[in-house]
Parts: C-alpha cells; structure tokens; sequence
C-alpha cells in the first residue's frame, strides 16, 4: 500500500501506527490513516522527567554546537522533503504546494537557527561604580512544552523546537489529536539527526499523543519552563491563567481575524491575487488566512467582480493532485461551524457568494466547499468573530480614517495589511495610529510570512512571539551580573553603610 511506502520511507514503522485508540483520518477521502496508542499520565510524567534530566546536559553543550544538532536536523528535512510535504497533504489535507512549503519554513527555521546558536548575545552595560563591570548573559531556560495545532502540523514544533534546541531547552511536543502521525514521521527525522550528532541526552525531544489531559499535564508541571501553544483564543484562555498560576512563562499563538484595507491608488491585479492566495489558500485554515476584506468605494465595482472571477476559477478538489487550490476543512465540525457562520452572516445583512458544499469531482467523504464572499453592510458580530474556513467578509468603506478604526474594531490582532501606492496611507498604516496588529504589510497579504521575522499578534491572539528576529529571548533566561575589580566595596546609589 502507498501510505505504508510513506511512512517506511519517513522511518514509521506502520505496524507502530496500528491497534490503538487515537483514530486518524485523512480529510482527503476520510479513510482512516492510523490508529495510535496514547500516552498514560504516567508516561507523560515520565517523559518531562526524562526532559528535566535531559536539561542538566543539554544546558551544558556549548550553543554553537547546538547548532551543530539543528544543522543536521536541516539536512534531514531538506532530505525527505517531499516525503513529509506529502504526509502533510494527506493527514492535515493542504494543497501539495502548501505541504513542500511547510517543510521549508521547518529548513528556514533550521537554518536561521543554525546562525542564532553563535549569537544568542547579551550587552555589556556601564556600571556607575568605579572597578566594576556589569553584563547580561543568556541562559537555557528548562524544558519547553509545544501544543501545536492541526493546521500547520509539523511546521510549528519547528519554529520552537529550532530556537529551544539551539538555547540549550529540551522539546516536549504535544501535537493536534487531529494530525499526529506527520509529527511522528517529524519526531523520527530528528532521531536521525540526533544519531548523527551522536551523544543526545535521552529526552532532549520528546512527543506525547493524547488529548487534552496532555496538555494538561505540560500546563500544570512545574518542570515545564514555558509553555508555547499555537491554537484558538478559547484554548489559550485556559492556557496562559494556568500557567502564570504556577509562575511558568506561555507563549500564546492564538486566534486571527486578519484584514487587508484595498484603497482607490491599489493595484488592484495584484489585490486580487493576494486575495485569493490568503482568503482561500490552505481552505480559509491558516491562522493569518485573509477573513476581511476593506475596500474603498471608488474601486469596489471594479475590484468585486474581479474577485468573484477568480473564485469561480479556483480549483476546488483533492490536495494530492497537481491543479488544486483549495482543499478539504479538516472535518465535519469545521464544515459546520462555516454553514453556521454563513447563516449568521445572512441574517446580519450579508449577501453570501459561494460557501457550498462541493461534492462533484471531490473525493467521497471529505468536507469540500467553495470558498465564500460575504458582502457585508457593516462590521457586525460575525465579521469580528474568527471562523476557521474559508469566509471573506467584504466591506466598503469611504474614509481611510475610519477604514483604519474599524480594522483594529476587533478583538484579534495578529496579521494585516494594505494595498496602495499613495505613502501616505502606507505609512500611517504602519505608524503607532494604524494597524495594531503584530504583523502589517503593505501590498503583500496577510498570511505567507518569512520566518526571519518575530511571527505573532497582539490582543485576544495572545501577545507571544516565535520564529525570526529576537524571538529567542522567550526560551532562554537572562542573568545581570555585576563584578567588582577594584579594592573598594562601594555601593549603588551612593549609599553610605560604613562602621
Ligand atoms: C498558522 O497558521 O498557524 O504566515 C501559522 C503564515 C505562515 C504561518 C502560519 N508562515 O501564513
């Protein structure tokens, strides 16, 4: 069988992925793909046990050699590529495009770690004392728990795993119950990275299958030094409260309901593209998928029908052939948290282009839809509301000024951005009066980021921040150290203590 191929080829054993009680489907054609053992609570505390050990070594290799892990663990992923980019199609049900552009923000983020393990730099700083120094050093921080979501399955353990490795913390990976097999197959790539580093503690990576109860269990350990979890707002609401319980440090990557601002100078040829790359690529799943759409009214007539042409044209089908733009939602619940939030749309005063179930031409039993326009007459509650699939809310506006008010007139904050030429407009969006998100851009889309820059948002999606620019201060600890040279014992402050 094809599958088993696979998965001998990305080092499972696919009698492993038999005989247990964690059923995995496939979105594509809904067959089932594995049956996986869970983790018991006893294994879970065995496993951040053996990373707490792990950590009284790891912290001790120097960075640069590390990075040396991280090295090998690029090569390894540049070698099955494609192997896992298929995985990725078959088990999360991403166009084939989309899988082989998973694996390579997973080798992005390899190798911007890779440079970052021979730079993980603190400042010297003047100390008003004479004969003194005072400089910051960067510590490991202890071992990182990763609760990962279903729709970008391997790629976020990546953009924590990289950093963590590299800053001397050991992996804990809990990944989607919906997706676990491609985080297996990832969890053996690194073994074959690590048996080429030779010497690894045993636990430096670990995974955990399971549902909630493993979270749980990541959340509440104090062993567990920070806790970095990609999902919704609902989940990380449970998250951050119970971690900063214990005084443990949460990364939140949370919910988006991201927005492009079309304005009259836009090239509106590019606008359309950007559109459709960010509002139906992945199914509407990403969590910087485009969901609102502001457009100024001088251009609406032009740019709308534009819009519903390429949606028509859009390829709507199994996302392991060549062709195909948009695949399946990744099950039922998520076919029918669209429906209702088209029908809220409805009865909010939208006019819905699209949003059907597809069923000609479409493998049997997997949830396909046409991706849907909504026409809105203004920003009411389901518009500011995140529906994982692929729904563009359309609005018109007039003004730049209250285009820009209602952009940040939601509750999320992650991903933004503007078309225009006019600079004006573009500098103000990315001035502190313009967009509030963590990402904006101007006359690129909202989703698609490099990993080069700090990736996150602010607000309801949870302030955290991952991947490139100084985004590894999150998983390390920093340690202010002052030395006195001279012969003197003065104080700070010019305090006078003397006998
Ligand atoms: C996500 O959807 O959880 O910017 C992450 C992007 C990708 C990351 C998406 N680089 O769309």
């Amino acid at each position: 069988m094809e599958l088993h191929d696979l998965y001998r080829g990305l080092g499972l054993d696919p009698d492993a992925l038999t005989g247990g009680t964690l059923l995995v489907r496939s979105p594509v054609d809904g067959t089932e793909i594995a049956r996986l053992p869970e983790h018991s609570a006893a294994d879970v505390a065995a496993a951040i046990e053996r990373s707490a050990n792990a950590f009284l070594n790891w912290r001790t290799v120097p960075a640069p050699r590390r990075g040396e892990l991280i090295r090998l663990l690029g090569e390894e992923l540049r070698t099955h590529k494609a192997e896992l980019g298929r995985l990725v199609s078959i088990e999360a049900g991403k166009i084939l495009q989309e899988g082989l552009g998973e694996v390579q923000e997973m080798i992005d983020i390899c190798d911007f770690a890779v440079g970052l393990s021979r730079q993980l730099y603190g400042l010297t700083i003047a100390s008003e004392r004479p004969g003194h120094r005072m400089a910051e050093t960067w510590h490991p921080l202890g071992p990182v728990g990763v609760i990962s979501a279903f729709n970008f399955p391997v790629a976020v353990w990546s953009w924590n795993a990289a950093l963590a490795l590299v800053c001397g913390d050991p992996v804990i990976w809990k990944p989607s119950e919906k997706t676990p097999v491609t985080a297996l197959a990832t969890m053996a790539i690194f073994r074959k990275a690590a048996e080429r580093f030779g010497g690894v503690p045993d636990g430096l990576a670990e995974i955990l299958i399971g549902g909630r109860e493993v979270g749980e269990a990541l959340v509440d350990s104090p062993k567990v030094a920070l806790v970095s979890a990609t999902g919704s707002t609902r989940m990380g609401r449970e998250v951050g409260p119970r971690v900063a319980k214990r005084m443990g440090r949460s990364l939140l990557e949370l919910g988006g309901n991201n927005a492009m601002i079309v304005c009259p100078s836009a090239d509106l040829d590019m606008a359309v593209r950007a559109i459709l790359f960010g509002a139906v690529g992945t199914a509407g799943q990403r969590c910087t998928s485009l969901r609102r759409l502001f457009v100024h009214d001088s251009v609406y007539d032009k740019l709308l029908p534009a819009l519903k042409q390429a949606y028509g044209a859009v390829r709507i089908g199994s996302p392991l052939e060549t062709g195909t733009l948009v695949g399946p939602l990744i099950d039922q619940a998520s076919f029918d948290g669209m429906q209702k939030a088209l029908a809220a749309a409805r009865d909010q005063g939208g006019t819905i282009t699209g949003g059907e179930q597809v069923t000609a031409g479409v493998p049997a039993n997997g949830f396909y839809v046409r991706p849907a326009i909504a026409e809105m007459p203004k920003q009411s509650e389901i518009v500011a509301h995140e529906t994982f699939a692929p729904i563009l809310y359309v609005l018109k506006y007039r003004d730049f000024g209250q285009a820009l008010m209602l952009h940040n007139e939601v509750p999320q904050g992650l991903s933004s951005c503007i078309f225009t030429t006019d600079i004006r407009e573009a500098e103000t969006f990315l001035s502190a009066a313009g967009s509030d998100c963590g990402i904006a851009n101007v006359n690129i889309g909202t989703s698609g980021a490099e990993i080069g820059g700090a990736f996150g948002g602010e607000k309801e999606t949870g302030g955290g921040r991952e991947s490139g620019s100084d985004a590894w201060k999150a998983y390390m600890r920093r340690q202010t150290a002052t030395v006195n040279y001279s012969r003197e014992l003065p104080l700070a402050q010019g305090i006078v203590f003397d006998l």
